[in-house]
Order: structure tokens, then C-alpha cells, then sequence
């Protein structure tokens, strides 16, 4: 199955993304455009507590994002830890197109917002993320677990009529996380990567598992080696669940990639991984297979 244009989004939240990236290409035909303001719907959605500011706290109780955005040239751009800012994908970008710089953190980062006129936002929680932070600290287990039926990264990847790719990923990372913590979406490589020789992909999940293989960037150098996406993604999951196989069973994490010729896979270490599918003929959920 092949489709061009073509563009994929992880979890349910793709499908509105989906329908908005659709929309911005159909429109301008710009392809970094549609990453970007496709994600951007999922960032002010506030049922979501994995993304954007009304995300889940770190255990501070304070909401730090991490978001990157790649076109398939090679110019990439990201921003983490970064904090008060509403759209982290539109300062990733800017990153990417009005600096020297492919990646800025933290305070800094906050800076560069304010220097380009971003809004600083507040930082009281919403009310779904101040329930559930008040019930962690509860416990305040220092080591958060991953709840597997609950992390919502948006990643996304898209091939334009042309053949081109881009892709985009946005996220509040892991619940509860130690202060300062970075997660892969903002990491050029693991949470996303994109060649316009190859494909894109990107991922979800428990980051620091991601972080240790490369995944988005081994998902396009095996499909470059001649791997579909379909493989490429299953040869990603075996290789994350071969270096955290300790405690695997408490470890989700799903890949997502499309290739130049539009066929696309996804693939997740447990069962409930799903993506957003929107081509010619509309927009569709798709289930993922899991290893287990
Ligand atoms: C992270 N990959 O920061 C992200 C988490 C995630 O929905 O996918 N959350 O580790």
C-alpha cells in the first residue's frame, strides 16, 4: 500500500492534527508548514496531558516542553526543557530557520521566545494536571514508571506531492520527570528523523529507551538498507527491547515511518499503540501490531 502525499501522526490526537496538516498543504503546498501547524492543534488541546502546556508537571510541579522539526534537506531545528511557551514546535522551528543553532535548552531557549515576541504563559496547571500531580505526590515514587495506556507524544511525518519529507514531534515528555529532564522528541535522531533520500520517522514512548538505540535515525538507515518501514520499525523494537530488557514489561514505546515511495509501518512494544493515517482519500486510525 502506498499513498503520496501522505502524512502519519502517532496516538489518536493525530487524526485532528492529521486533518489540519491536510488542509495547510492542500492550501500552500509547503510541507513545513503542515508539520508544523498540524502539531501545533495537539499543543492547545486540553485533554491532553502529554503535550503542550497543559501536559502533566514534572515532579517540581512545573511543565517543561521538548519539541523538534526536520525537513528532509537535513535542516533541523528543536527546543528542551524549555518553559512558558505555548508553541514549542513554532520555536523549534525558528530555531531551525533563524539561527546558526539546531538545538537551544532550557532558560535559554525561553529567552530566544521572548526575543522572537512568543507570549510567555503561565504556569498554573490545568485542572486535570493539578489532580493528577496532587495524587502522585501522594507517593512521589522517584522513579516514575511509564503508564503504558498513557503517553501521547505527537510525532508526525509527512511525504508532499514532490516526493519531499518533514516531520515533526511535540511533547511534555514523561509525567513526573526530574527537573531538567529531556526526553528523545527533541533529540534529532531518536524522536525523529527525516532524509528526503529515504523516509522520515518518528516515535513515542519512554524516552530514555529511545535514546539509547537512535530509534528514528536506525528506523531510516535500515529502510535506506532496504528495509521496509513495516521492518525497519520491527527491527527498532526488537533492538530497544534487547537493551531494556530488565524491566520491559513496564516499557511502551511505538515507531512510526512512511519511506519516499509513501510506504509506511508502524510498530510498538506493547499492544495500544495506535497512529493517524491521512491521505487523497481521508483520514483513518490505524492500529499498531506490538511485539508482545
Ligand atoms: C518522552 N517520548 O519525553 C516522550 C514521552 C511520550 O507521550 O511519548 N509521551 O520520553
Amino acid at each position: 500500500e502506498k499513498f503520496k502525499p501522505l502524512i502519519l501522526s502517532t496516538w489518536n490526537h493525530g487524526m485532528p492534527a492529521n486533518d489540519r496538516a491536510w488542509e495547510v498543504l492542500m492550501k500552500s503546498g509547503n510541507l513545513v508548514d503542515a508539520v508544523e501547524e498540524g502539531v501545533k492543534v495537539t499543543e492547545l488541546d486540553m485533554d491532553n496531558l502529554s503535550v503542550g502546556l497543559q501536559g502533566l508537571p514534572d515532579r517540581e510541579g512545573i511543565p517543561t516542553l521538548d519539541a523538534s522539526i526536520m525537513k528532509g534537506d537535513g535542516s533541523c531545528g528543536s527546543v528542551a526543557f524549555v518553559r512558558q511557551v505555548k508553541h514549542p514546535i513554532s520555536l523549534a522551528r525558528m530555531v531551525m530557520e533563524e539561527t546558526p543553532h539546531v538545538m537551544l535548552a532550557g532558560e535559554g531557549a525561553r529567552q530566544f521566545a521572548i526575543a522572537k515576541g512568543f507570549p510567555m504563559e503561565s504556569e498554573t496547571l490545568s485542572p486535570k494536571a493539578e489532580e493528577m500531580y496532587q495524587e502522585w505526590k501522594k507517593e512521589s515514587k522517584y522513579k516514575p514508571i511509564i503508564n503504558i495506556e498513557n503517553h501521547d507524544t505527537i510525532g508526525m511525518v509527512a511525504l508532499g506531492p514532490d516526493g519531499k519529507l518533514a516531520g515533526s514531534c511535540t511533547t511534555s515528555g514523561l509525567a513526573f520527570k526530574m527537573h531538567g529532564r529531556v526526553g528523545d522528541s527533541p533529540i534529532i535522531g531518536a524522536g525523529l528523523y527525516v532524509d528526503d533520500e529515504v523516509g522520515a520517522a518518528t516515535a513515542t514512548g519512554l524516552g530514555e529507551t529511545i535514546i539509547r538505540i537512535c530509534g528514528s535515525f536506525l528506523i531510516v538507515e535500515l529502510m535506506r538498507q532496504g528495509r521496509t518501514p513495516q521492518e525497519a520499525c520491527e527491527e527498532a523494537v526488537r533492538r530497544l527491547i534487547a537493551k531494556n530488557s530488565a524491566n520491559i514489561k513496564d516499557i511502551q514505546a511505538g515507531f512510526l515511518a512512511v519511506n519516499k515511495d509513501g510506504e509506511y509501518g508502524a510498530y510498538a512494544v506493547h499492544p495500544g499503540f495506535n497512529f493517524a493515517r491521512h491521505h487523497s482519500g481521508g483520514g483513518t486510525l490505524v492500529d499498531s501490531k506490538s511485539k508482545f
